[in-house]
């Protein structure tokens, strides 16, 4: 049975409404990152840069909330998490993976800190640029990919939950309000939203 290492309102929601998704059994081991839980040598031994999520499955261990959405939908092909290798969605899928990290997470920082980057340099531009290439995608919809959900849609979806609804640190619009309303609605990201809340 996998392992997640998660704590309450942090990054680590993606992995538990990953996990939710699957409908595999999984363990929860709770890192109360307030307490300096993630900064213990066993903790650092599965994530050396002492951060939440990870994920353990047997012998292998990994950490970063995009690489668990990876790896998990392709541990369980049968929670049809990601569209399958040769099928032509598979490149919209690893570019919202990649544009999780790569783009939307450095966007944020900029918003909040208001750091000024040459946007030629700037590997995401900058924020306004990233937030209209997700507005335009999410116009659509329902989901990333069109009509199919995946693994793409978690990491995404709850990075704007958090952003927009949660933490009010990028400005709303209406494709992210549609969007974030579709997560919420699903039953798995309900059920990881209960385990949250405790
Ligand atoms: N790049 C990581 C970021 C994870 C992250 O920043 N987690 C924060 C909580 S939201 C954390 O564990 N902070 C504890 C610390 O840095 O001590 C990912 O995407 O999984």
């Amino acid at each position: 049975m996998m392992q997640l290492y998660w704590c309450p309102r942090t990054r680590s929601f993606t992995a538990l409404w990953l996990m939710e998704e699957t409908g595999q059994a999984y363990e929860r081991v709770r890192i109360d990152i307030s307490e300096g839980a993630q900064k213990t040598p066993e903790y650092l031994a599965i994530n050396p840069m002492g951060k939440v999520p990870a994920l353990q499955d047997g012998d292998a261990t990994l950490a970063e909330a995009a690489a668990i959405c990876a790896y998990v939908a392709e541990r369980y092909p049968q929670a049809k998490l990601a569209p399958p290798l040769g099928d032509p969605k598979r490149a919209k899928y690893l570019y919202w993976l990649f544009f999780g990290p790569g783009c939307i997470e450095p966007a944020m920082v900029q918003l909040s800190t208001k750091i000024e980057m040459n946007p030629v340099a700037a590997g995401w531009g900058d924020a306004q640029r990233v937030f209209d290439v997700l507005d335009a995608a999410l116009t659509t919809g329902p989901w990333l990919l069109g009509e199919t959900f995946s693994a793409a849609d978690i990491l995404i979806g709850s990075g704007l939950n958090f952003a927009v609804r949660m933490f009010k640190m990028v400005p709303s619009r209406p494709s992210f309000e549609r969007y974030v309303d579709a997560c919420s609605a699903r039953p798995a990201f309900q059920r990881a939203s209960a385990i949250a809340a405790g």
